[in-house]
């Protein structure tokens, strides 16, 4: 089977110390998350930046700050931006990081309700928004899906040349307002894309390795981490992303995947058109 790449989503926008004293807020405690995942084997960082106090921000500065930071210290990893934000910013709030030298970003591809009297908005209009600019910068979106819906608006938006190749999607389930993790949930995901396509599962809490193992299973890639779910098992704080992509490592074992390296993850996302940035 193909090379299974990991993705590590290090802090979210949700998350606090409150619940797991390892979500990083500072630019240092962000570079050790992101460099300790990396050694346990993620190929993709998946970032969002904090203010000192924990508040979320899509700042540019404060990206630009963390990415070099990051580069300094694992140069090859391939570093995937938020533009998905918090709940409630603006669309050009959310793409400062588009704004940097960036191989690749999210493109979340629809609205949910987003928990309590939240709602996660991503109109039509939004997608084509943020997919146009990733497309002129030749920033290579992960398509972020939180339900079927959000397939077929990327399958739609693709034949009427809105989205471009290479589509990579991410399946997010288990958000509270979005589609559920179950196994059958997985299945029907996985069976709507195109044959070809490449895909990554992250499960929210109680369903992020249940949906990583059915991932690595049949073929598919993973994302873990604090922004996702805080816990190693049930009621065991994890100390650190680290741990979330070890057990996925191990997990991997079982079905003799190997983890890709972030040059390996390039190859298989097909970035081959986009020149690798190392600096900003
Ligand atoms: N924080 C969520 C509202 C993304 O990174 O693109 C959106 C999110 C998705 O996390
Ligand atoms: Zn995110």
């Amino acid at each position: 089977m193909n090379k299974l790449i990991i993705t590590c989503a290090i802090s979210g926008a949700e998350v606090t110390k409150a619940d797991n004293p390892y979500v990083p807020y500072t630019i240092e405690e962000t570079v050790e998350e992101a460099y300790q995942a990396y050694l346990a084997g993620a190929a993709i960082i998946h970032l969002h930046v904090r203010n000192d106090d924990g508040t979320p921000t899509q700042d540019k500065k404060r990206y630009e700050e963390a990415i070099m930071a990051i580069r300094k210290k694992c140069p090859d990893v391939i570093i995937q931006p938020s533009t998905g934000g918090a709940v409630g910013m603006k669309r050009d709030e959310r793409l400062q990081p588009t704004e940097l030298s960036i191989e690749m970003a999210t493109l979340d591809c629809g609205t949910l309700n987003f928990g309590f009297d939240d709602i996660f908005v991503n109109t039509e209009n939004d997608i084509k928004y943020f997919a146009k600019i990733m497309n002129e910068k030749q920033i290579i979106p992960e398509l972020e899906c939180f339900e079927k819906g959000h397939i077929d608006m990327v399958l739609r938006l693709y034949k009427k040349g809105f989205i471009f190749d290479p589509l990579h999607f991410s399946f997010v389930l288990g958000v509270n307002g979005g589609m559920t993790g179950e196994a059958r949930d997985f299945h029907f995901l996985r069976k709507s894309i195109p044959s070809g396509t490449t895909y990554s599962v992250a499960g929210i809490g109680r369903y992020e390795f249940p949906l990583a193992e059915l991932s690595i299973q049949h073929g598919g890639h993973v994302r873990v981490g604090l922004e996702d779910n805080i816990y190693l098992s049930k009621g065991v704080l994890a100390q650190g992303n680290k741990e979330l992509v070890k057990k996925v490592v191990e997990m991997a074992k079982k079905y003799q995947r190997e983890i890709a390296t972030p040059d390996e993850a390039r190859q298989i996302l097909n970035f081959k058109e986009k020149k690798r940035d190392k600096t900003l």
